[in-house]
């Protein structure tokens, strides 16, 4: 019997809820096949270069999927089979703000947190939890029936959550367990056959869509499972050509003649899918729901908080002048003027600047020009400019709550109701880390600490300050 280790456990389930999902809405095939190809020719057009923000093998594999859950012990539970795959709490993010229509959640993302982890399997899972006691979204009267149906519900039974904390506990499981801990997790996140009582969904869906998606069935299911491409413009066009209609425009940062950074997510809307209904009269039949989409991905450098403000502006400053009626309202053409205007154009002068995070290496025939040695005194800074610091890009692995937003929204035929005289309800990284019950990470933290390790072996190789 082998013993499987986390990561193995992790790219396994990956795969079996890829080729679960891929059953479930074919057009996801598609979107896989058109991804391997886009990569393939990014590959051949662009050789070792292609590579610098992740190897061929991990950006192929590469997938995050998004689930929603309904309650704070539903989300503690979901946290717990997570582990098991040695994916963990990182970020937050509050979409009942971030969007226009009525969009009732708040989320983080279950991702490994180590380099070495990340490298050997990234899958990640955009996880939002229903905000059910927010008043602006649900009256007194639903969120008691909210919590009703949702608190007599079992997402995850008994035995997947021992097997996980087993596995989370011993880091793996002998081969037999894993089998069992595999097959249970994957189920878990299975489109239900269940009867969907129409009027208690009808009745959620006039708030939100996406509160009748989590709160009106029993179960919970993949809402999308997203590879990751090289070139999402190219992905874009390539799909539209097979008569698949994206949405309007890629969303985040535009195409541009600089480094990409943080994520660029486009997707395709949601197809009708059938589902059995209970209605009001007793009978049971066959309709349909409209709630599963395919979305694509590409990944850039990770920004710095200062990198991320600049960011923020640049959004700001586009919107500015869109609404100001430049570039004929078309979104991407005024962010590429903005980004012309204020965003480095090479990975050295992020670096220079701390607009963004890289890992930096010494490039020892630089050093052995300049006399195999370096002032004890040398700031990284100089050491860069003289090219003997060679800074690499830290890829951007988290989500963006705006396009986010915009994932969601799109996806929504109504804006739903709410009720903003309501105070909302307050949630922030403290409250989610006291929900799933260990700290959700600030990405923040984890980039610094990867690049900060890269710096210090770096010192101990030179024995200089390198101060920052
Ligand atoms: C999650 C939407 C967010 C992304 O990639 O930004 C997301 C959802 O639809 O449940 O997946
Ligand atoms: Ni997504």
């Amino acid at each position: 019997m082998t013993f499987q280790p986390l990561w193995q456990l992790r790219a396994q389930f990956a795969l079996r809820l890829s080729s679960m999902y891929g059953q479930e809405v074919p057009a996801y095939t598609t979107l896989v096949e058109v991804s391997a190809a886009v990569n393939e020719d990014f590959l051949a057009r662009n050789g070792a270069d292609a590579q610098r923000l992740g190897s061929i093998d991990r950006v192929t594999a590469e997938r995050h999927g998004a689930i929603r859950v309904g309650s704070a012990e539903e989300m503690a539970q979901v946290a717990r089979v997570f582990a098991a795959f040695g994916m963990y709490p990182v970020g937050f993010y509050d979409l009942r703000d971030a969007a226009k229509s009525s969009v009732p959640v708040v989320s983080t993302a279950f991702r490994p947190t180590d380099p070495e982890e990340l490298a050997k399997n990234p899958f990640r899972v955009f996880t939002s939890m229903l905000a059910a006691d927010d008043p602006r979204f649900f009256d007194a009267q639903l969120q008691q029936q909210l919590q009703e149906f949702i608190g007599a519900r079992t997402l995850f039974p008994e035995e997947l959550l021992a097997l996980a904390d087993q596995a989370a506990e011993a880091g793996g499981l002998e081969e037999a367990n894993a089998a069992r801990l595999l097959e249970l997790a994957t189920a878990a996140f299975k489109l239900s056959e269940d009867p969907v009582d129409h009027a208690w969904y009808q009745k959620l869906e006039a708030v939100s869509a996406v509160a009748s998606d989590i709160g009106g069935v029993s179960t919970t299911h993949i809402n999308h499972l997203t590879p990751r491409v090289l070139d999402i413009d190219d992905l874009y066009a390539r799909m539209e050509a097979r008569g698949i209609t994206m949405i309007d425009e890629i969303q985040g940062p535009p195409r541009w003649d600089g480094p990409d950074v943080l994520l660029r997510q486009t997707s395709f809307r949601a197809l009708a899918e059938d589902r059995i209904f209970r209605f009001e009269d007793g009978t049971v039949g066959p309709g349909a729901l409209r709630v599963r989409f395919g979305e694509v991905e590409q990944r850039g450098i990770a920004l710095t908080p200062a990198g991320r403000d600049l960011y923020d502006r640049m959004v700001a400053e586009t919107d500015r002048r869109l609404a100001a009626g430049e570039g004929n309202g078309v979104r991407v053409d005024v962010a590429r003027t903005v980004w012309e205007e204020h965003l480095p154009r090479t990975e050295k002068e992020l670096a220079l600047q701390g607009l963004a995070y890289f890992t930096y290496t010494l490039d020892e025939d630089a050093l052995a020009r300049a006399g195999h040695t370096v002032d004890p005194d040398t700031a990284l800074e100089t050491l860069i400019e003289a090219g003997l610091a060679v800074p690499a890009p830290i890829v951007y692995e988290d989500f963006l709550p705006r396009s986010a937003a915009g994932i969601f929204q799109s996806n929504l035929t109504d804006e739903g109701s709410r009720d903003d005289a309501q105070a909302g309800t307050d949630y922030d990284i403290t409250v989610m880390s006291r929900i799933v019950g260990r700290t959700v990470a600030d990405p923040n933290d984890l980039y610094q600490r990867q690049q900060d390790a890269s710096i210090t072996r770096l010192r101990e190789k030179l024995s200089a300050t390198l101060t920052v």
